[in-house]
Formats: C-alpha cells, structure tokens, sequence
C-alpha cells in the first residue's frame, strides 16, 4: 500500500467543510470506496499526490487535458493575459478569436455563445430549442450525462411511455413531465415518443459518442436516423459534445461521423483546463439568443480574459497539428490490444468499447451497447481493480460508468507500463497470479 497519509488528512478536513469533501460527487470515491487522492500538481501524463506518490493519468481533469498537463503552449498564454487582470466585464479580442477557431474547426457551428461549464451550455441550449421552436418537451437518452441542470435529472420512469421522473430531490415532477427517455440506440422507441407526443418535443439531445455510461459508439445509423426524424418532424437536433468535441478530432463527434446537428454543446478541452463551456449551430438559431433575440441567457464570467486565453491557446493548437489524433488513436489502440493479450492470457473476456482517444473496460463479457448492458457490470470487481491500478500508479477513472482519456503526453512506454499494471491489476482481482 502506498503512503496517503496527507491524502486521508486532508480528506478528513475537507468533510467538515465540503459536502462529501468534494466539489463533484465522482471526485469523493463513493463508487471504489476508500480515500480519494488529493494532487498538488501534474505534468505531462503524471498526476503528483500530497504524499508524494505520481500516477499516469488516464482521466485528464476528465477530457480537457488533452495535451497532458501544464502544456506550455497554454500555461505561457495565462501566464501572459494575467499580466493584462483577470476579468473585464466588456467585449475584448479574445472572445473574438476562440469564436473564430470554433466556427473554423466545428462543421455545424456558425454562431456561438461562451460560457463556464457544459452545464451551462446544456441548459441554454434546450433553452434556446424551446424559444426557438416554442415547443416544451425533449427527448434525452438513459445513460446520458449532460451536466446537472433539472432538465436532464431525469430518469426513465417505469410508465411505459418512458415519462420522466426526478433522479434527484430537488427536481420539480413539473420539469420531469416534459423530459422523455429512450434507450441509447433505440431509434424505434425515439419514434414512438414523438408519435405519441406529435408536435411538442423542442429537441434531442445526445451524447453522440457516449461517455457517461462508459464509452459506447452508437451505430452511424442510428445519428442519421436522429438526423432524419428531426428534419422531418421540426425538431433541433443537439449533440453534446461537451467530452467528444475536439477530442474525437478537432470537429468532434460530428465532424467523425459526417453528421451536422442543429445545436452543439461544448466543454472540457475548450478552455484547455480552465472553466469554459460553449453552445453553438446555425446562425438562424443562434441569433434568438439575447441581445440579438428574445431567448435570454448571460453570465458575469463567460468569456473570461484569462479562460479564453488558455482556450485560444488550446484550440489554435489542435488546429494547427491535426496529426495529433491519429497520435491519439495509434496509443489508445496500443493499450487497448495490450489488453486484449493480457485477458487472452488470463482466460478473461470483458469487454472494451473504445474510439479515438476514448476508451472503457466493462466488467461483464456481454456487449455494451446501451446503459441496461453497462449496469451489468460487475461494479464489486471494477473497485477492486481500480484500487489495484491506483496501487501501481496507474490513475483510472474511480467509476464504471466513466470512460478513459488518452493524452498526447503518453508514449508506447507509457502505454507498456498501463498494460503490465492492467495485467497485474486483473490476475490480483482474479487471483490467478502465475507465480
Ligand atoms: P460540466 O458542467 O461538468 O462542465 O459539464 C457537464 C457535462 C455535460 N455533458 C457531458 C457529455 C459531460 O460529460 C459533462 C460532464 N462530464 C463529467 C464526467 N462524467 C464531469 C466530471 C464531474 O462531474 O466531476
């Protein structure tokens, strides 16, 4: 075991002062159980602990760290705008130039709007698609995560026309009658909800690569199919790209795919670290959005001088060196096939689910193809071998129901020193160690 005695200090404190010790639930372990590690600085592909211990880092801040940590590219860029104050409050360049890049590398983007988290983005643009439609219902799918507005805490009910019930207190049942569920996948059940509530659904909203339920890459078919009914039925058509855009390539999800949606959230690599969400799509619905339309939405720090300046920095970069996908792809493969040996090797057969840089191992040997497939995982087995790696110095993500993320920053070493760890990690749970 390795040392974590600040780590537990620190922890204990924290709980007296931050509900559950965390900022964000995923953060506190709740789902592995034990004491989550608190970092005091990264670089590179190295998570760096209180008590000294580094890790590789398969999370990145979960997505944005795309480049691994500290890149000088972004850190030279604030330390630069720092120099010029934090916040202005007013229009400023820079503001200008991310929108440029964005409009530039994200196909159905013509018009966007900053903001400080995916969250926000999320929550405007259904917003945005009920202004603009004047329509109130959307259809999202279980398993999708799309940020903690109440919209979207919605889970399928029981009833058989999938109505929305609150999966969290808080939530009004008055919101959750106008959130529907289908299965992830499911184009016949998107078709029965929209029969049966006929022109009053604003939009669809998905994970066009899913990330919340750990990775799963829905058929191309089924996104044309979402594609196609929206068109025909006036509905908008929203991917949240906030974990896929410009991560799969510098389009996202939409640009892999060769499918445009109507409206497209942004977060995570946006502001290269820094807090920075994004909405944006055609410029004829983006101009209801306030001042230039009725929609209202804004924000004292959207646009921050200092967050764009990291995010200018971040975008122009993966513009400018598109080869680093292709990078990103061969290392992820790498680990992925490691894998595979190893379980081959271990008479294992779970089951990984990966695209581009996004990557999951599921512990169930069924398909995963959708959030009833992810839950039978065995969840028991996943903290044990989440620990297993942590021991290693392997950081993974502390929850099934998380994908991983690859950074630039990992070479074929690195990617040799995940996949001992992942074999070690594997023979330890199973207990089938060779001696
Ligand atoms: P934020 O408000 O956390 O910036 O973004 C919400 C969000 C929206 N859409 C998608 C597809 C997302 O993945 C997220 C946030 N993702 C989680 C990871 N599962 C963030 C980690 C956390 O909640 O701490």
């Amino acid at each position: 075991m390795h040392n974590i005695v600040k780590s537990r200090q620190l922890f204990e404190k924290a709980q007296h002062y931050l509900p559950g010790g965390v900022n964000s639930p995923v953060r506190a372990f709740k789902a592995v159980g034990g004491t989550p590690i608190f970092i005091k600085a990264a670089k590179g592909p190295y998570l760096y602990d209180e008590d000294g211990n580094s890790y590789l880092d398969l999370i990145n801040a979960w997505g944005p760290m795309i480049l691994g940590h500290a890149h000088e590219v972004v850190t030279e860029a604030v330390a630069k705008a720092i120099k010029d104050s934090f916040s202005f409050g007013t229009p400023h360049r820079k503001e200008v130039e991310i929108a440029t890049l964005i409009t530039a590398m994200v196909p159905s983007i013509e018009k966007v709007r900053m903001v400080n988290a995916g969250t926000e983005a999320t929550m405007s643009a259904i917003r945005l698609a009920r202004g603009y439609t004047g329509k109130d219902k959307i259809i999202k799918f279980e398993g999708c995560y799309h940020g903690h507005s109440d919209a979207f805490l919605i889970e399928a009910g029981s009833g058989a026309i999938t109505m929305g019930v609150p999966s969290s207190p808080g939530v009004p049942g008055g919101t959750a009658r106008d959130t529907l569920n289908a299965s992830y996948g499911n184009l016949q059940a998107v078709e029965e909800i929209i029969a049966k509530n006929k022109d009053q659904i604003a939009a669809i909203i998905i994970e066009p690569v899913s990330g919340n339920m750990g990775c799963i890459v829905p058929p191309r078919a089924f996104l044309q199919g979402l594609r196609t009914i929206c068109d025909q039925e006036g509905i908008l058509l929203i991917f949240d790209e906030v974990m896929t855009g410009f991560r799969l390539a510098r389009g996202g999800a939409q640009e892999l795919f060769g499918i445009l949606p109507d409206l497209t959230t942004l977060g995570k690599i946006i502001g290269g670290g820094m807090p920075v969400g994004a909405y944006g799509g055609k410029k004829e619905i983006m101009d209801f959005v306030s001042p230039a339309g009725p929609v209202f939405q804004a924000g004292t720090l959207s646009g921050n001088p200092i967050a764009m300046a990291a995010g200018c920095a971040m975008l122009r970069y993966l513009y400018e060196h598109p080869a680093i996908y292709r990078l990103l792809e061969d290392t992820t493969q790498n680990i992925v096939n490691q894998f595979q040996i190893n379980m081959e090797q271990l008479e294992l057969n779970y089951t990984i689910n990966h695209i581009g840089s996004m990557f999951s191992l599921f512990f169930t040997e069924n398909e995963v193809k959708d959030f009833k497939d992810a839950q039978k995982a065995d969840k028991v087995l996943f903290g044990k071998y989440f620990h297993a790696m942590l021991q290693q110095g392997v950081y993974w993500a502390p929850s099934q129901f998380e994908v991983l993320f690859v950074s630039t920053e990992i070479t074929p070493q690195h990617a040799d020193q995940i996949a001992e760890a992942n074999y070690k990690a594997l023979a330890a749970i199973h207990e089938c160690l060779e001696d």
